[in-house]
């Protein structure tokens, strides 16, 4: 393959290569719909002028725009003919500016990065539940799993990478109201690579899975997905075995949201694919694991009667031989624990009531599940267990939620979008004011909103939310969801996002119960009903079912045990460099085609993209490293072109006194260009495309 040293960034390009962005221009009076970065807006003060852009787009299906380095994602609710190998062949080693936005440039972008920085990288994908993350981190992880250099041993890692997918959304994804596809957990995957770029590795971080949902789904959702597979994909032979019946209906944890089946989704397919999956990800106990949860779907209908004096009884005894044939408990302990509860240090024994009853077996199938979850994780990584020399870290979080009935859950998701923002308003503006910095050009400040107030709010020792949640779990004495309320009000109230029934001067606000508290969230209010804060907080078992599943009993809190998780998150991905992709949701009906402008612009604000794009223009709109923009822009000087042989920095002076750039449009860093206005760089890239047929015609001239 013959090289030349024209075009491309970071050094030269082959010739196909060329001839590739050359042919490119063909495409681009599409991909020219609107501005494909909004540093280019000629109005990007314009909140209507941002949204139109994104609107115009979004109608050719061009659902990607850059803020600079950041990818605006919108969800386009059909599947569009861009994700092909050849349109990955498209973006390997081209940079972001020659070549329309896409999920794969900044896939490649950050590789590269890793490789020729030497310096672990990570991409944080962020928007609201149903936006698209988890499918663009799938759509990252197929690139590196195709564009990669591998071997057939990389290749069987690649794949493991692939189908662990699957499995981790059988078990920790749901349909939701928002999202057929919600995943109900959060996950970091760091991708391992060898020296030679070879993937070798990965690592999961699950986060707080909503283990709620395996007893209680609201109208119009479901329970986790494996269960509707088993049921609808299980053989009758596996059937029998597991002493289930094919109807979901016959089983109370998965009628409560009367939506057993998904237009979007085929349960009898994914079933498959899970249970192809499974082998490869190095999976043998697949037995244990469909008794599991054969044995949650049992435990669920395991009912109890209440006796004349009280007392409580199961009365469905052919329930609990399947139970103890399916998860293994002793039957005598589950009978006789399932519905006392000892007091060990009274030496008493006190039956539980019904009420009591119940919410045992419901903590005990929680448990059972939360806990297969965590096994299979554990044994996924177990079978990507290679370290490489660099990394590529992946996070697919839940995205922020906004329910008609909020609860402990999306109390701890709504907080991990809290922090992903802190990391994301910390980093680019940091970032930004590094770079400044080290290539010596002053800085200009830019207002924003920092939501710190709001994580302090939440996670500070002793005052924040979470610490007053847990005094009142440890509190000895009778303390409930309300008394955690009260002392909530007394330290928190009068903070400016923080909101009860109570108003300052006593009296109470009508509008909200006095169950609830509200948080004034970066991404709009919501208020949390306590009910259940205490009990989902502790997460404890019955001590005696504990006994009977032989559990180990976890010490600390939820919500302090999430909090803790979050820091060590945040360490990771500080230690990292940072790619962002903001995902937007176009409107709430799933629908293709509509683009709901309050719903987007809604999302625009709470993200921070106005003010991301006023910190990346208050500076200079655009900057390139001096040999990258000296590549591209050489034929557009004969003191440059063909080759420029002296120091780069007076290539690229050279090169732009010859453009006829004024001085207040650019200033030249240490190792970099960096150009204030757009138009600048439009009219460059014009002289470009102008000069182009000249530079194929070289190039078909075996020049
Ligand atoms: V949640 O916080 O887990 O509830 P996500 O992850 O942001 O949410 P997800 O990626 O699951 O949303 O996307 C929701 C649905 O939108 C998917 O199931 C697809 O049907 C659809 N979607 C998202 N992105 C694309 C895309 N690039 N192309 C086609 C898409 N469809
Ligand atoms: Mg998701």
């Amino acid at each position: 393959m013959v090289t030349t040293p024209i075009g491309g960034s970071g050094g030269s390009v082959d010739i196909e290569g060329r001839v590739r962005l050359v042919m490119e221009s063909a495409l681009t009076a599409r991909d020219r719909v609107g501005v494909q970065d909004f540093v280019l807006l000629e109005n990007y003060n314009s909140e209507a002028a941002f949204i139109e852009n994104l609107r115009r787009r979004f109608k050719e299906n061009l659902i990607y725009t850059y803020i600079g380095s950041v990818l605006v994602s919108v969800n386009p609710y059909k599947e569009l003919e861009i994700y092909s190998k050849q349109q990955m062949e498209r973006y390997r080693g081209v940079s972001f500016y020659e070549i329309s936005p896409h999920i794969y440039a900044v896939s490649d972008n950050t590789y590269r990065a890793m490789r020729t920085e030497r310096k672990d990288q990570c991409i944080l994908i962020s928007g609201e539940s149903g936006a698209g993350k988890t499918e663009a981190s799938k759509k990252i992880l197929l690139y590196y799993a195709v564009t990669c250099p591998m071997n057939d041993h990389m290749a069987a890692l690649g794949d493991r990478l692939l189908q662990s997918n699957p499995v981790l959304e059988a078990f920790g994804n749901a349909k939701t109201l928002r999202n057929d596809n919600s995943s109900r957990f959060g996950k970091y995957m760091d991708v391992q690579f060898d020296f030679r770029g070879a993937p070798v590795g990965g690592h999961i971080l699950n986060y707080l899975l909503e283990k709620s949902r395996v007893v209680h789904q609201n109208h119009g959702e479901r329970n986790f997905h494996i269960f509707y597979q088993l049921l609808e994909g299980g053989d009758e032979d596996l059937l029998n075995t597991l002493d289930l019946e094919r109807n979901p209906q016959n089983y109370q944890y998965l009628v409560k949201g009367n939506c057993p089946r998904v237009s979007s989704i085929s349960d009898k397919n994914n079933w498959k694919v899970v249970m192809k999956a499974l082998p490869v990800i190095g999976f043998t106990e697949e037995e244990k694991l469909l008794n599991i949860i054969a044995g949650v779907l049992h435990l669920g209908n395991t009912q109890f009667g209440e006796g004349e004096e009280g007392e409580t009884y199961i009365t469905t005894e052919t329930q609990i031989t399947k139970l103890v044939k399916l998860l293994g408990v002793y039957c005598d302990a589950f009978l006789k624990f399932g519905v006392v509860r000892v007091f060990v240090s009274l030496q008493m024994i006190s039956p539980l009531n019904f009420e009591q009853a119940i919410s045992a077996r419901d903590a005990l199938a929680k448990a059972v599940y939360g806990r297969t979850f965590t096994w299979l994780v554990e044994k996924i990584n177990q079978s990507l267990a290679l370290k490489g020399s660099s990394v590529i870290g992946l996070l697919d979080i839940y995205g922020f939620e906004v329910l008609q009935h909020n609860s402990f859950e999306q109390f701890c998701i709504n907080y991990c979008n809290e922090k992903l923002q802190q990391l994301f308003i910390e980093l680019t503006l940091r970032s930004e004011q590094e770079e400044y910095e080290t290539e010596g050009i002053a800085w200009e400040t830019v207002q924003y909103f920092d939501n710190k107030i709001i994580c302090d709010l939440i996670e500070e020792k002793h005052k924040g939310i979470i610490s007053i949640l847990d005094e009142e779990c440890l509190r000895p004495g009778e303390t409930c969801d309300v008394s955690f309320l009260e002392k909530l009000e007394d330290t928190l109230g009068g903070h400016p996002h923080f909101v009860t029934h109570k108003l300052a001067n006593g009296k109470t606000r009508r509008v909200m119960s006095r169950e609830e508290f509200r948080l004034l969230h970066y991404a709009g209010e919501v208020n949390y009903n306590v009910n259940g804060f205490l009990d989902k907080n502790n997460d404890l078992l019955n001590r005696n079912l504990k006994e009977v599943s032989i559990m180990k009993i976890d010490k600390v809190q939820a919500a302090t045990q999430f909090k803790n998780s979050l820091m060590k998150l945040m360490e990771i991905l500080m230690s990292k460099e940072p790619s962002y992709v903001r995902c937007i949701k176009p409107n709430d009906a799933k629908q293709p085609g509509r683009f709901d402008e309050v719903l987007v612009r809604h999302q625009v604000k709470y993200l921070g993209l106005m003010e991301n794009l006023r910190v990346r223009r208050a500076g200079f709109a655009y900057r390139r490293r001096f040999e990258a923009f000296l590549q591209r822009y050489k034929p557009l000087c004969p003191e440059t072109w063909p080759n420029w042989h002296g120091r780069l920095v007076d290539g690229v002076s050279t090169l732009v006194n010859h453009l006829g750039y004024k001085p207040e449009e650019y200033k030249l860093g240490r190792s970099k260009i960096f150009i204030r206005f757009p138009k600048t760089l439009f009219t460059t890239e014009d002289a470009l495309e102008a000069k182009k047929p000249e530079i194929v015609i070289v190039i078909q001239s075996g020049w």
